[in-house]
Parts: structure tokens; C-alpha cells; sequence
């Protein structure tokens, strides 16, 4: 199932697109294009005839009635931010990028039913701003929330730090609306939390990094405000000594427990000497630490007796080395930003195999200590970043070059041996290759190793039913069918 070569020329497909959507709303020279067909970190570079910039779902679909009438592919867009090569066209020339930030409007927001109906071209800090004025909480929280959008977010399935207490992506939306590859409109916009009216559709497109339609509109949940956070930077024992810390966390505070989020040395270290001015937490240096958000409903003073408990509790049990609480709000954001710039600081840094893996939290600790053993074996000077989302079971686990390394090199030497080794680690632990950041065109093929036939095969019969043409988003997710 290929597109077919016979694709229009680029001049007659901009005067198509032009045709739809209007001149301003086309970008086609190669300067113009440059940002959408190269991902943020300018690893994946494509090429496509033109960049379209719809401000409808009715000009989504006729887009895609037209691509679809002329066998063109189509790369659908949000913000951009995949760390997968998800978002960007191939080499090729062929597609068309349809980048949905025009769509950026809150449509509506009902209080009462708790919902917020949106664009897909809306940013998460769009939502999330929207949902504060009505004193409400669209409670994904992700480090590039300034530029990725909805529409991707539910694409990708967007995970980040406050899965652990809200679910992701998947268990925020109520509804969905996309523009099928045909360009047919599935629209199910409706803020219904129970509707089993036979198969729920909608989740078909979300995780499906826009492989079998584009989604243009969700109704999302909305949660209550919490009354108050508290926050600590915890210098714990070792991996397991962080599991057990979050078992008393849950224990001791019920649903509270919103973030919990693992930090190596070498991440730490790594991300203070990025930001320059920021003060560790703690006045020492430890080999793991955690941090901890508790968010309530009741007041500050309880929760942060709570903390004090789980923290005295870990202290007690001999979990827990140190700890900094967050004294006021700023404290607070200067723990997160430190967690949050990590990323940043490796693709700055350069030279990091990323491996975005979950086991089952019971596992977790004994993963990452036999993992780390087995990188530090082959390469004893590579730095273990590992940090994120352990509070769910999802590290990133990602061994950084050597200082004196260039980055070019350690990659070459390592990368294939390093990722396939701890994929397979995650994979015999009943884990996943990609718990958060999906799979793009960079874990593609890999699938055919950790997935079954018979889940690969059932992935192509859903793509035939929904794409025969094999013109959205090609050559990302399905890795290649087996005969
Ligand atoms: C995070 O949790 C993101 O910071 C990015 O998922 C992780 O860059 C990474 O590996
Ligand atoms: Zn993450």
C-alpha cells in the first residue's frame, strides 16, 4: 500500500491549496518552509511542495479531498515538538504539511459539565490559561507547552509530569473532531462521560501521530482548581529507596501525590551547568533524587503537614538523605524549572541516546540500576541522564557522550547498541520502547521486534480501512508489513 507517484506538480498544487484556503495562508518558498519540514531540534530535515495554514476544519477537508483526489501524502502539524521525527515530511518533495496553528480558538467552555471545547490548533498553555480564567485546571503539564498544540498533543498521546494524579492525553478528552483522509468529518464533539454506543472511535485517532486522520477540534476535561502545592527536592538512597518513598507518599496523602519525578547526578549536574544561575536545591551533590508535587483541595498548611510526614517517614525508614521544601512559589518554580530544562539541556549539550521507556513501577528500580550497569559496561564514561516520569513508571533514560566525546562519534559508536539494549531490557520487564514520545519514523522499525504479528498486522488492517490511499502521514508508526 504506497501513494502513488503521480503527484502534481508543486505549481499546480499551490494554486490548488491558494484555491482553498487562500494566498497568505500558503507558504512555498524554501526559507518559508524551512521550520515545518525540520524538527525543533534540526535533526529530521524533509522537503514538501507547500505549507498550508487552514483556519477551518471545512478548508481541512477540502485540502484533504483534494490531496486525496490527486494521491498527494500529507503531513499534519501542530507545534512541531515531536522528539520522533513525527511532525515533518520526508525527503521526497511530495507532501503537503498541513499545520493547524490558525486553529487556535477556545470555542467554548462549559463550567457546569466541566468541559472546554477547542480548536486543535489551540497551545497547551492556551488551554491551560483558558481553563484558569473559569478557575479551572486542564491538567496536562509538559515542557513545551508554549508551542505544542492540542491537536498534537492528543495525536501523540501527550504524557508529562501530572500523569501520575490525571491520566494522559487519552483520559483528558470527552470528544474528538478530525478530517478523515478522503476528507469525510468524523465529528463526535460532544462532552458526554458515558456514551457506550458501540466502538468509541475517537481513540483510534489518538496515539495514531496523524497516520489515520487530522484531528481539528476536542472537548477536554476539566478538573478543579487545586487550593494548594507543595513541593520538595528529595535526595533519595537509591531507585528503590524512590519507590518505596512514593508508596508512603500514597499512602500517607491518598490522591494527592501529582508529580513524582526521578533525577540522576549526572542529570542534575548537567542541567545547573545549562542554566548558570540556578542554585541546586540541595546544599550536596547525591547520586538520585526525587521531586515530589502534593496538590489538594484543602488547605496549604495541611498538605504541607503531609509532606513533613511522608518526608519524616522517609527519613525514618532511611529512604530519604535530604530534602528542600519549597518555601514560597519561586522555590517552587526553580525546582521545576530544573526538571523541566533537562531536555533542553541535552540537545544543547548534544549527543544523548534517548530511550523513553516504561516498566510496571515494581520493576522500575531494579531497571534502571541493571540498565545503567550494563551502559556503564560498555562505555564507563558515558553520563546517566535519567530522569522523568518514574512516579508512573516511565524513565527517560538517556545516556549523554562523554565530556571529551563529540557528539557525532558517541552516537555513531553507540547509539543502535545502546538504545536496542535497554529497548529490549524494558521489553523483557513487560515495558515499553516508548511510553510518552511515541514512535514517529525513529522507532518505526523497531516495532516489528517488541510488537507482535498479530498487533502489527491488526495496526495495517485499521490504517487500509481508514487510509487505503496510504497518504497521511507515510512512512511514520507502521513499520514495514510482514508477508
Ligand atoms: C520530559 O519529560 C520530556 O522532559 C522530554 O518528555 C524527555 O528529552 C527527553 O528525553
Ligand atoms: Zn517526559
Amino acid at each position: 500500500m504506497q501513494a502513488e507517484a503521480q503527484a502534481p506538480n508543486p505549481e499546480t498544487t499551490l494554486r490548488a491549496m491558494q484555491a482553498i484556503v487562500g494566498e497568505n495562508a500558503c507558504l512555498s518558498g524554501d526559507a518559508d518552509m524551512q521550520p515545518f519540514v525540520t524538527d525543533y531540534r534540526g535533526i529530521y530535515h524533509g522537503k514538501a511542495q507547500v505549507v498550508v495554514l487552514p483556519a477551518s476544519t471545512e478548508e481541512v477537508s477540502q485540502v484533504m479531498q483534494w490531496c486525496y483526489a490527486n494521491h498527494v501524502p500529507v503531513v499534519p502539524q501542530g507545534g512541531n515538538t515531536s522528539l520522533m521525527g513525527g511532525a515533518v515530511p520526508d525527503g521526497t518533495g511530495a507532501a503537503v504539511v498541513i499545520n493547524l496553528r490558525r486553529m487556535n480558538r477556545v470555542l467554548a467552555i462549559d463550567t457546569v459539565n466541566d468541559t472546554m471545547t477547542v480548536q486543535a490548533g489551540v497551545t497547551l498553555s492556551g488551554a491551560r490559561t483558558a481553563a484558569e480564567a473559569d478557575q479551572r485546571l486542564f491538567p496536562l503539564r509538559i515542557g513545551s507547552e508554549g508551542s505544542c498544540q492540542i491537536g498534537g498533543n492528543l495525536s501523540t498521546n501527550a504524557g508529562g509530569t501530572a500523569v501520575l494524579r490525571y491520566g494522559n492525553m487519552r483520559d483528558l478528552v470527552l470528544g474528538i473532531e478530525a478530517v478523515l483522509p478522503d476528507g469525510r468529518i468524523y465529528s463526535q464533539l460532544r462532552g458526554l462521560r458515558k456514551d457506550n454506543t458501540g466502538y468509541d472511535l475517537k481513540h483510534l485517532f489518538i496515539g495514531a501521530e496523524g497516520t489515520l486522520g487530522i484531528i481539528t477540534g476536542a472537548v477536554l476535561k476539566l478538573m478543579p482548581q487545586p487550593r494548594s502545592t507543595a513541593v520538595a527536592f528529595v535526595a533519595v538512597q537509591s531507585p528503590a529507596a524512590a519507590v518505596q518513598l512514593l508508596g508512603e507518599a500514597k499512602r500517607l496523602s491518598g490522591q494527592a501525590v501529582t508529580a513524582f519525578e526521578l533525577i540522576s547526578r549526572p542529570a542534575l549536574e548537567l542541567v545547573l551547568e545549562y542554566l548558570g544561575n540556578v542554585p541546586s536545591p540541595l546544599p550536596e551533590m547525591h547520586d538520585w533524587m526525587v521531586l515530589i508535587e502534593l496538590t489538594s483541595g484543602t488547605d496549604a498548611e495541611s498538605l504541607n503537614a503531609t509532606l513533613m510526614e511522608i518526608l519524616e517517614s522517609g527519613f525514618g525508614q532511611g529512604l530519604v538523605l535530604d530534602a528542600a521544601v519549597a518555601a514560597s512559589l519561586s522555590d517552587a518554580q526553580n525546582f521545576w524549572r530544573i526538571r523541566e530544562e533537562i531536555s533542553d539541556a541535552q540537545t544543547r549539550t548534544g549527543g544523548s541516546i534517548k530511550c523513553d521507556v516504561s516498566v510496571p513501577l515494581s520493576r522500575i528500580a531494579a531497571f534502571v540500576e541493571d540498565a545503567s550497569a550494563k551502559v556503564l559496561a560498555l562505555e564507563p564514561a558515558a553520563r546517566m541522564v535519567i530522569y522523568g516520569h518514574m512516579g508512573d513508571g516511565n524513565v527517560h533514560f538517556n545516556p549523554l557522550r562523554p565530556r571529551d566525546q563529540p557528539a557525532k562519534e558517541f552516537l555513531a559508536q553507540w547509539y543502535a547498541r545502546i538504545s536496542g539494549l535497554v529497548d529490549a531490557m524494558a521489553h523483557a520487564e513487560n515495558g515499553s520502547i516508548s511510553a510518552e514520545h511515541g514512535i514517529g519514523v525513529v522507532k518505526r522499525d523497531d516495532l516489528t521486534q517488541f510488537k507482535s504479528s498479530v498487533e502489527i498486522e491488526l495496526m495495517w488492517q485499521v490504517k487500509q480501512a481508514l487510509d487505503p490511499r496510504n497518504l497521511l502521514n507515510p512512512g511514520k508508526v507502521l513499520p514495514a508489513r510482514r508477508r
